[in-house]
């Protein structure tokens, strides 16, 4: 824990405070008490708040900040949750173009929504030609309010050429000003990827599946829209 020590300058018009571990944030919020010493003398001093442990305010056992924002008990953090996902409203937006990868990324979507109590009457699927046109369907379905969030399903494999550049680019800017644009989470699960073995590995193989971590980035940004911020 953080000590103070107290002592009186030669002169004795003043006194000196030492911090003598140091606590490193700012936001370490002070209020007042005040210390009596053995000539009658009452110095008043501010402290910080009396129910702020080393814990609440970061600091390890050796007095080292955790991080260089102590948390207080005065700042107030908002998460989405996983576990108040029924009721939530998704879309998910999945490209047919390169079907063999997109489609098992929707079933490991679908499988996470079940998983975490979303219902199937409460997710619609819109198939759109390849990853390019998922933007502005992501944009029209988050501007009809009917969802939480949309997830976004697609994968740009490269190729010789530099098509693989253009429609990667304007599938990520194209899902980013969608959720801008409509003021819902617009979740990024389109795979770009180097090659179809990288592809399929991403898709339920070595690698995991994809779609199904985009699915619980869908539920928890809906939930933090939905739970804790002001529409
Ligand atoms: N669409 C994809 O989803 N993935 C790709 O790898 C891809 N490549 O490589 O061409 C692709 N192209 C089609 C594109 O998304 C559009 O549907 C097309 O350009 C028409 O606008």
């Amino acid at each position: 824990m953080a000590s103070f020590s107290i002592s009186a300058p030669p002169s004795g018009s003043g006194f000196r405070l030492t911090v003598s571990k140091c606590i490193r944030s700012s936001l370490v919020y002070l209020k007042s008490k005040s210390v009596h010493f053995s000539d009658n003398t009452t110095l008043p001093l501010s402290f910080a708040s009396p129910s702020s442990t080393p814990q609440e305010l970061g600091i390890d056992k050796k007095g080292n900040s955790r991080s260089s924002f102590a948390q207080t008990a005065a700042v107030k953090q908002f998460t989405g949750s996983l576990t108040r996902a029924e009721g939530l409203r998704f879309a998910v937006v999945v490209a047919r173009f390169n079907e063999i990868v997109t489609k098992p990324l929707l079933e490991g979507a679908l499988d996470t929504f079940r998983k975490y109590s979303v219902r199937d009457e409460d997710i619609d699927v819109v198939w759109v030609p390849g990853s390019f046109e998922i933007g502005v369907v992501a944009e029209r379905l988050g501007k009809s309010k009917k969802y939480q969030a949309i997830l976004c399903i697609g994968a740009v494999i490269r190729g010789d050429t530099t098509h693989y550049d253009a429609v990667a680019n304007s599938a990520a800017s194209g899902v980013l000003s969608a959720g801008i644009n409509s003021g819902v989470p617009c979740i990024f699960g389109v795979l770009t990827c180097d090659n179809m073995d990288q592809a399929l590995n991403r898709a339920g193989g070595k690698s995991g599946n994809k779609g199904a971590e985009a699915a619980l980035t869908a539920i928890e940004m809906a939930s933090l829209f939905e739970h804790h911020l002001v529409q």
